[in-house]
């Protein structure tokens, strides 16, 4: 009978620890279980997962099709339109109800959602990207108490907002795919844009809890912030200053702590004394030698762990906080030089060379994305050489998990708050509510390392164009004093309240008003050829310039660029039967969002390949014509460095699978281009270019040390054949672009067969080879390619597993893929030289069997060969 007993405390303990942590004073209690949603005024009910969202619920109790299967979205379209009731029983301890401070606190709500405590409103929320919190110290009782949060559509406010307003531009919102003609609703309301549909993603406008919903409790004071500030930040000193936000519900007397949770150090011990209110306490806090954080490349990403501590006069604790930060210095400069204006990011008085990519959220329904998937898109842009990451503002502010796992790597972050391609609204309202948003999210992410820059809005500087001619055409649409008040507005976010929140809430972050822009006063509009700010270069793509204007458009930074193509056949088959396996059929159109899309891919194809007809092998060769086009790109803004100083191509993930310029599509499969961003994003890397009758190398290279080595040019023919070759010594410029080589095309090439050659380029540094490249003076179509016989051999070393694959002749773009889908290569989609034995490792579980193995190569699907 004891032992029972003794089972029986311990199952209740173990349970009340699942779903409360406790400090020594504050409960912290997650309200995440037992929810129901209901549909208003209709049928749809069932049990909810909170943090969640409305589609996936209605999908976990079946009431909805996989909304990305096929045209699925199309018959979803009824969920934003109704209001949904989600309600739990949460539970009140009689230690929670004693203490002299119960709140419930929302760590987002997505969108317009009013709370109810047992039956009594209490909050109307209304923009997803904010924190609310209520006191309900009065409303609680010991035992059971039930929350209810309604969740309006965002179509219906939107609706009844735009009555009251006139149109305003949103060129994603797809509206008409959401039954609603021309009425674009998503300026108004403060939610993710690519919700209303973007040229990449679906129309999904979901709502839900999107964040944790919780229970706190505690008496006398709490610890609202920790700011870690880092005025100065040298090798041989870290100045901070700890600045803490206390609030007090009873006046305190004790200590204050400040530690370093790893090592014990004790940086303050003060004695307060502080009454009721919120109060504000900084101390300085300096360390000598700091370990500091820097970029993958560059060093350590060292974190150091704060713990703040309030203790009562009988030693105590009431409250605790931990913080981790990085120490580092990260500043934009942006001064005056020969050229015009710089834009480079310096890191610890290092300017770096930033390499990256911009990222949209992992999916419509962001609360499905896991810790793995985070994990897997963060290694993805390590593991590609990238140093920063753009958080893009049609999306979401991310979850911490985000920013933790870039500081863990060491990737800068530019992070824009979240407005795109639109004009927004400039009522009272809309602008307090814009700057709450703004000082939550600035609150909660500025202690991370990562974070290098804030930007106000995507593109809208450069759509609307207030000052100048041009434009996106927007502005022709409104008559004059419409005009002025929608840039009125346009001026109060972006060069007010944005810059203001910034200023007041970081130290000294800086700010970018909107991405691209060519200074930083609104009226410097970017344009193509700027000589500062940063730049967006879509001729490639929306104005069709060919891959080769990459060369002729410059800029000190390039945000945006980038290519399209598809998803391989094992992810197309995961929306579309092989009835749909047609470009332009009605799923495949229906999963490529970018009016031009599908056949603007063809297109440029044609101007590169032959064409294949065969379905498998088109989305095999969009991928390679994808990374052709980019590191073309990557290139050319890498060479001309230190005039340019950062190139961004657009994108590296999806949000759901699609025909997009991502270069991992939605279930994180490397596609070309990331095998060609990886390489085209090493620390040395050699550009051969020709101009006119010249051919010239550069040597790109990112090292802080100069680089000397040997340069070796091999002209190979395509039966492995070495034509020419032609070594020098070279030195490689730290932390530049250098010309290294340059020879007459006439010299090098008489008697060659341009069509049937390629160029190697290595450079070697003591047998070590650091870099290599590849190049051919004809277009892949115009190349005659051979038939090429294949040996391939799968060996086990020391427990890994490698390919090592050879050919008798050139293949270009050579894609091994296993029949099992788990199977991860280091290397694929290469150009294989003729006799030359290639080494891929294979990252798998399983067991490899080569008869699994499917080998694909442009000349077998463009049937060029000879
Ligand atoms: C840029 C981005 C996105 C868009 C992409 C491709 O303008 O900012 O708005 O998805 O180009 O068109």
């Amino acid at each position: 009978m004891k032992i029972k007993i003794i089972c029986l405390g311990l199952i209740i303990l173990s349970v009340v620890a699942c779903q409360s942590k406790k400090t020594k004073n504050m409960i912290i209690q997650e309200i995440h279980s037992n929810w129901v949603f209901a549909e208003i005024d209709g049928t749809h009910t069932g049990k909810a997962t909170v943090p969640g969202t409305i589609h996936t619920d209605l999908l976990a109790n079946n009431f909805i099709e996989d909304p990305f299967y096929r045209v699925n979205e199309k018959e979803q379209q009824w969920i934003d339109k109704k209001d949904w009731e989600y309600t739990t029983i949460f539970t009140v301890s009689t230690e929670e109800f004693k203490k002299d401070n119960i709140v419930l606190e929302f760590k987002g709500l997505d969108t317009y959602a009013s709370i109810y405590v047992n039956d009594k409103f209490l909050l109307n929320a209304h923009n997803m990207f904010r924190e609310w919190e209520i006191d309900v110290k009065k409303l609680v009782k010991v035992g059971e108490n039930k929350l209810k949060v309604v969740l309006h559509s965002p179509i219906k406010k939107g609706l009844e907002l735009l009555e009251n307003h006139y149109p305003l531009p949103a060129i994603n919102d797809q509206s008409e795919n959401g039954e609603m003609g021309n009425e674009k609703v998503s300026i108004f309301t403060r939610k993710a844009g690519y919700h209303y549909g973007w040229d990449w993603g679906p129309r999904l406008v979901t709502s839900g809890i999107w964040k944790p919903v919780l229970l706190k409790s505690w008496n006398q004071i709490k610890i609202k912030t920790v700011f870690i500030k880092q005025p100065k930040v040298t090798k041989s000193v870290a100045e901070l200053v700890t600045e803490i936000e206390l609030d007090i519900t009873t006046n305190f007397s004790g200590q204050l702590r400040i530690s370093n949770q790893e090592t014990n150090e004790q940086y303050i011990t003060e004695t307060l004394k502080l009454e009721n209110g919120v109060a504000k306490v900084s101390f300085p806090i300096t360390i000598q030698n700091p370990k500091l954080w820097w970029t993958k490349a560059l060093g350590e990403q060292n974190l150091y762990h704060f713990n703040v501590e309030l203790l009562d006069e009988g030693n105590n604790q009431l409250a605790s906080k931990d913080i981790t930060t990085g120490l580092r210095s990260i500043k934009l400069i942006r001064e005056k030089d020969e050229a015009g204006e710089s834009f480079l990011f310096e890191l610890n008085g290092v300017p770096v060379f930033i390499k990256g990519a911009n990222y949209i959220p992992n999916d419509s329904f962001v609360t499905r994305v896991t810790t793995s998937d985070y994990e897997k898109v963060i290694k993805d842009a390590v593991d590609a050489n990238m140093n920063m990451l753009r958080v893009w503002g049609g999306g979401i502010y991310e979850y911490d998990q985000f920013y933790e796992l870039c500081d863990k790597n060491g990737l800068l972050v530019w992070q824009d708050f979240m407005f795109a391609c639109s004009m927004y609204p400039g009522n009272k309202d809309f602008l307090e509510n814009v700057k709450q948003e703004a000082i939550d999210n600035v609150i909660r992410l500025r202690n991370h390392p990562s974070i290098a820059i804030w930007c106000g809005n995507n593109e809208i500087n450069t759509a609307w164009s207030h000052y100048s001619d041009g434009g996106w055409g927007w502005k022709e649409e409104y008559k004059e004093k419409q005009r002025e008040e929608i840039q009125k507005a346009y001026l109060d976010i972006f060069h007010e309240i944005l810059p203001t929140v910034v200023n007041k809430y970081t130290d000294g972050d800086d700010y970018w008003p909107s991405s691209p822009q060519a200074g930083f006063e609104p009226e410097k509009h970017a344009g193509y050829e700027n000589p500062s700010g940063d730049m967006h270069y879509w001729g490639v793509w929306h104005g069709k310039h060919p891959f080769e204007d990459f060369e002729k458009y410059k800029a000190r930074f390039m945000s945006e660029y980038g290519f399209q193509s598809f998803p391989d056949l094992e992810t197309v088959k995961k929306y579309a039967l092989p009835e749909d396996f047609n470009i332009e059929s009605e799923v495949m159109s229906s999963h490529q969002r970018s009016g031009i899309g599908n056949l603007t891919i063809k297109e440029y194809m044609s101007w590169d390949y032959n064409v294949p007809t065969n379905f498998e092998n088109f989305l095999y060769m969009s991928q390679v014509l994808q990374a052709r086009g980019v590191r073309k790109a990557i290139e050319a803004h890498r060479s001309a460095m230190p005039y340019t100083m950062g190139t961004m191509y657009w994108q590296i993930n999806d949000c759901w699978p699609v025909a997009s310029w991502s270069s991992t599509d939605y279930y994180h499969k490397w596609k070309a281009l990331h095998y060609a961003v990886k390489k085209a994003y090493e620390p040395v890397l050699l550009v051969t270019k020709e101009k006119e009758d010249t051919i010239l190398v550069y040597g790109v290279s990112d090292l802080l040390e100069e680089t000397k080595g040997e340069l070796k040019l091999s002209l190979i023919d395509f039966d492995g054949n070495i034509l020419k070759e032609i070594s020098d010594e070279v030195l490689l410029i730290k932390n530049t672009s250098t010309k290294v080589f340059e020879i007459r095309k006439e010299n090098f090439l008489a008697k060659v067969n341009s069509s049937k050659a390629v160029l190697k380029i290595e450079l070697k540094k003591d047998e070590a080879v650091l870099s290599e490249n590849l190049f051919y003076f004809e277009k892949p179509k115009d190349l005659q390619l051979e038939e090429p016989n294949f040996t391939t051999e799968i060996v086990e070393e020391d427990g890994e597993h490698f390919i090592y694959i050879t050919s008798n002749k050139l293949v270009k773009n050579l894609y091994l893929n296993f029949k099992n889908q788990h199977i991860f290569l280091s290397d694929n989609y290469f150009d294989l030289l003729p006799n030359t034995t290639k080494k891929i490792k294979v990252t798998t579980t399983e067991v490899l069997d080569l008869k699994d193995l499917k080998l694909k190569h442009v000349q077998q699907v463009t049937n060029n060969i000879n």
